[in-house]
């Protein structure tokens, strides 16, 4: 069996191969596929998105399709970035801009609380999918600490294990992150994803 992660991210993708690694199919992501069409991330929700994306690339390539759509909430925005994390600063925005917005976001205020959500979506080429979610609870610092990771990765730091999502190896991020956590739903549940 081919399964197709449906993302672009390369700091997503490493995660998601890495922790699909003991599944017994074949993993590609979009970069093995030559130009396709792109879907708009128009939902409101991760699960729209997440459905979307996995749902528009199985039709597409005719093959089982994994997406995931996350983003971080933080508490004293009122729940942005969220559905708009990869966007946060600009249609085009790189990480360190996004990162730098949100530090001016939060310059002086105390309620640093927020957290990370993932959905994963995995759907075959007639629509049907199933959905798993994950969530990881932290503060934002004040400033970038650590190299690893991606994203919001410098500005996530995790209490119990006293570092930042960038301070960790990608192992001790997916042992808590939203993302380890929806995959390993999944993974638990892997023979009904293959009875279909
Ligand atoms: P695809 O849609 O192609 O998968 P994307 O980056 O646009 O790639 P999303 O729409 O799901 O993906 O946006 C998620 C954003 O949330 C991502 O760009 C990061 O900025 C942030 N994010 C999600 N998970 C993260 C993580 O584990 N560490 C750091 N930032 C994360």
């Amino acid at each position: 069996i081919i399964l197709v992660i449906a993302t672009r991210n390369r700091g997503k993708s490493r995660e998601i191969k890495a922790l699909l690694k003991d599944f017994p199919v074949e993993i590609r992501d979009l970069n093995d596929f030559g130009p396709i069409p792109e879907v708009e991330e128009d939902g409101k929700t991760f699960e729209e998105n997440a459905y979307k994306k996995a749902s528009f690339t199985a039709r597409i390539l005719g093959l089982p399709a994994l997406a995931d759509d996350s983003g971080l909430e933080v508490e004293a925005l009122g729940g942005r970035p969220g559905v708009m994390s990869a966007r946060f600063a600009g249609p085009n925005a790189t990480d360190e801009e996004n990162n730098a917005k949100l530090l001016r976001e939060l310059e002086g205020v105390e309620n640093r609380r927020a957290r990370f959500c993932c959905v994963i979506s995995i759907a075959v080429p007639t629509g049907f999918a199933l959905t798993y979610e994950g969530v990881c609870e932290g503060e934002i610092v004040t400033e970038p600490r650590g190299r690893n990771g991606f994203g919001y990765d410098p500005l996530f730091y995790y209490p119990p294990l006293g570092k930042t999502f960038a301070e960790m190896t990608m192992e001790e991020k997916s042992a808590v992150s939203h993302r380890g956590k929806a995959l390993r739903e999944l993974r638990d549940e892997f023979d009904k994803v293959l009875v279909w």
